[in-house]
Order: C-alpha cells, then sequence, then structure tokens
C-alpha cells in the first residue's frame, strides 16, 4: 500500500499554487487563531480575488465568497437555508406563474399556472379591480387596478387601495407598471416618476425624469413598465418607445436610452429581470410588427434582439416574465384579438409555443404576469 504519496498528491492536488505561506496577503485578515473548524476552504493567498475558488469573485456575483456551494448558476438546493444560485432567493424552487385576465364580461382575475401550464387556481377579483400589472405581496398579490389606483389581493379577491393616482393635476398619465421591491415596498411608475409606496400608504417619489410630450428634445423617456432585480434591489424602467433607464437607492437615476417618440425602433409594455443578469423586454420592432424578446445591452445602450419567432400580425404581445430556473421567457398575449394566450420562448428555439390558452369566443385578455416560486424542501 502506498497511502502517503497517494494522500500527498491529492492534497497538492488541491492547492497547486497555494504560496500563502510564503506570501501572506495583507487584501485579507490573516487568520492567527488557530482554529481548524472552518470547513470552506479559503484561499488565503487571494491572487485572483475569489476566495472560495468557486469561480467566481463577489464583483462576478458571487454572494458568498466564504461558501463554495454559493456562487451564480449553481443549482438552488432548496432545503440548506441558502441562496445557492445567488438570485436573491433562498430555497426557492421555480412553480410558475400567475397571469391576470379580464375576462369579455369585464371580470378580473387571477390564474395559478404549474410548470407545464395547468392551471391550479383562480382568484377572481372584486368589481372594478384588475390585474393590468400584477406582482406578489407576501401571501398575495398587489394589481395596478384600473390605472388610477394601486391595490393589494387577498386570497379571497378582496382588494384594498394602498395608493390613489386619480389625482390628474398630478398624475396626468395615471400610474403604469408596478413591481414588488425586496425590502417589501410596492414600486409603480407614472411614466414621469418612480414611486415607492409602503403597505401603509406612504408614498415616496424615487426619481423623476422630464417628459415631454411637446418638445422631443427636452424628453427622456415614459416608464410603464418597471421590475427588480432580486439579488440587488436595482429596479429597471420600460419605456414604450424603446427607453429604458435604471434606478438604485445609493446611485439614483440614470437613463441608459432616451425613448424617441418620434422615431421609435421598438414598443414595449414591461419588462423582467432575468436571474443572472440582464434586463428583458417583450418587444414590436416598430417598422416591422415582428414580435421578438429582446436584452438591453448597456455597453452598447440598446436593445439587442435575443429571440425571434414567427408571429401573425394580430398577435398582440403584453408582459413579460421568466422562469427562473431556465431563464425560458414567457409572455401574456391576446391572439386575433380573441384567444388570451400564455406563449412559452425556449432560448434558441426561435418559435413560440402555447403555454395556456383560454379558447372560447372572445375571452377577453391578458394582463400582467409574475412568476411563481415555492421555498423550503
Ligand atoms: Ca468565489
Ligand atoms: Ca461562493
Ligand atoms: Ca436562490
Ligand atoms: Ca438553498
Amino acid at each position: 500500500m502506498r497511502l502517503l504519496p497517494l494522500l500527498l498528491l491529492a492534497t497538492a492536488a488541491c492547492t497547486p499554487l497555494d504560496t500563502s505561506f510564503q506570501k501572506p496577503d495583507t487584501d485579507e485578515p490573516v487568520d492567527t487563531g488557530g482554529d481548524d473548524t472552518d470547513t470552506t476552504p479559503v484561499d488565503t493567498a487571494d491572487t485572483d480575488g475569489d476566495l472560495d475558488d468557486d469561480g467566481f469573485t463577489p464583483e462576478e456575483g458571487d454572494c458568498d465568497d466564504a461558501d463554495v456551494r454559493v456562487a451564480p448558476g449553481r443549482p438552488e438546493d432548496d432545503d440548506d437555508g441558502k441562496d445557492n444560485d445567488c438570485d436573491g432567493r433562498t430555497d426557492e424552487e421555480w412553480s410558475g406563474f400567475s397571469v391576470g385576465r379580464v375576462d369579455s364580461d369585464g371580470v378580473g382575475s387571477i390564474i395559478v399556472l404549474d410548470t407545464i401550464g395547468r392551471d391550479d387556481d383562480t382568484i377572481t377579483l372584486a368589481s372594478g379591480c384588475y390585474p393590468l400589472w400584477l406582482d406578489h405581496l407576501g401571501e398575495g398579490y398587489v394589481v395596478n387596478a384600473d390605472y388610477a389606483s394601486v391595490a393589494t389581493v387577498d386570497a379571497s379577491g378582496a382588494c384594498t387601495t394602498i395608493a390613489d393616482f386619480s389625482d390628474a393635476e398630478v398624475y396626468e398619465y395615471g400610474v403604469w407598471g408596478i413591481a414588488t421591491q425586496i425590502d417589501g415596498t410596492v414600486l409603480a411608475v407614472t411614466l414621469g416618476t418612480l414611486e415607492s409606496i409602503a403597505t401603509d400608504g406612504t408614498m415616496t417619489t424615487l426619481a423623476t425624469w422630464t417628459l415631454d410630450f411637446e418638445v422631443p428634445a427636452n424628453h427622456e423617456f415614459a416608464a410603464n413598465g418597471v421590475a427588480v432585480d432580486p439579488a440587488t434591489g436595482e429596479v429597471g424602467l420600460f419605456d414604450y418607445f424603446g427607453g429604458f433607464g435604471t434606478w438604485t437607492a445609493d446611485g439614483g437615476l440614470v437613463v441608459h436610452r432616451k425613448g424617441d417618440y418620434e422615431n421609435p425602433t421598438l414598443y414595449t409594455t414591461s419588462g423582467a429581470h432575468r436571474d443572472g443578469g440582464g434586463w428583458y423586454t417583450q418587444g414590436t420592432d416598430a417598422m416591422t410588427g415582428a414580435a421578438g424578446i429582446y436584452r438591453f445591452d448597456l455597453d452598447a445602450g440598446d436593445w439587442a434582439l435575443e429571440e425571434a419567432w414567427d408571429a401573425s400580425s394580430d398577435w398582440s404581445p403584453q408582459q413579460v416574465a421568466i422562469d427562473g430556473d431556465s431563464g425560458d421567457w414567457y409572455l401574456t398575449a391576446n391572439v386575433g384579438g380573441i384567444f388570451p394566450t400564455v406563449f412559452r420562448i425556449v432560448e434558441g428555439s426561435g418559435y413560440a409555443a402555447d403555454f395556456f390558452r383560454i379558447s372560447t369566443d372572445y375571452a377577453g385578455d391578458f394582463y400582467g404576469i409574475t412568476t411563481n416560486y415555492t421555498y423550503g424542501g
């Protein structure tokens, strides 16, 4: 038996470039305590900024650089209490989508779909309350109820207004996209402002920008969609005419692309953040009417086409959500003015597949869509 050489070989293979004894890294605190209870290998040499040697530095998205079981793209273990894939959610498993519908009688509802497009549940909303945009909030939902108010929705479908945008003197264009921020407040856009709404109704304006439909040169953009990166809280602001901005608490608003309503290139109505990075929208080419999935290229300052598919001219996309596991895109749309449909766009497929459809005579429309997760093993 030659156990000793094998052990030495294995040890050497683990740390072939470990020069920490010769050259301590002054960037990192030196462990002088002599306790050997640490179970995570720590690269005290820190020659590459990746302390746990999982291939990612904190700058590259490692949200725990002392734990090799935590890194971007790792499979999520739903029972270890860690955010293994660094998407801002802990122990999550993608479970489908919730979709907002307004039927042909004007009744609003939220339909809960599982991962293969079966409807698990339908919550019928109170009269006059619509799921034009929706997101999760606590155990229930928050909706843009009618372009003039934001309301919470409980399991019975009762709606409680938490913010009123009906004063046209203040909110000329009402309220549009909404999204739940990671601190549990609700974000809403009024085309020209980003508002934060606490569940007690307290409203704070986080950002304003120039909205000028008279003088195009003054105009920045008109945000009608808003989304949140759940890992960082960064906010994406989507403009109907192809503009795009981001907002952070520290850095404030950055307008990456102005919305050119005189010469639009792309029409969008909502957007979403994809796990692992990137802001996406379902867009309609302003010239050809072709539908596609676009990613905002922050370096180029413009939208880049990611996926395109054949869509009939009467195919009108509404909103987009993203499967947190595969990254596939799901769109609400209305086809032919008749069929409310959820389409699945698989990366690289080049086509839009039916995921869920209500196919009776005129059946109303789908509007908001949000991704669902279950938590814990
Ligand atoms: Ca790392
Ligand atoms: Ca790590
Ligand atoms: Ca996670
Ligand atoms: Ca986990």
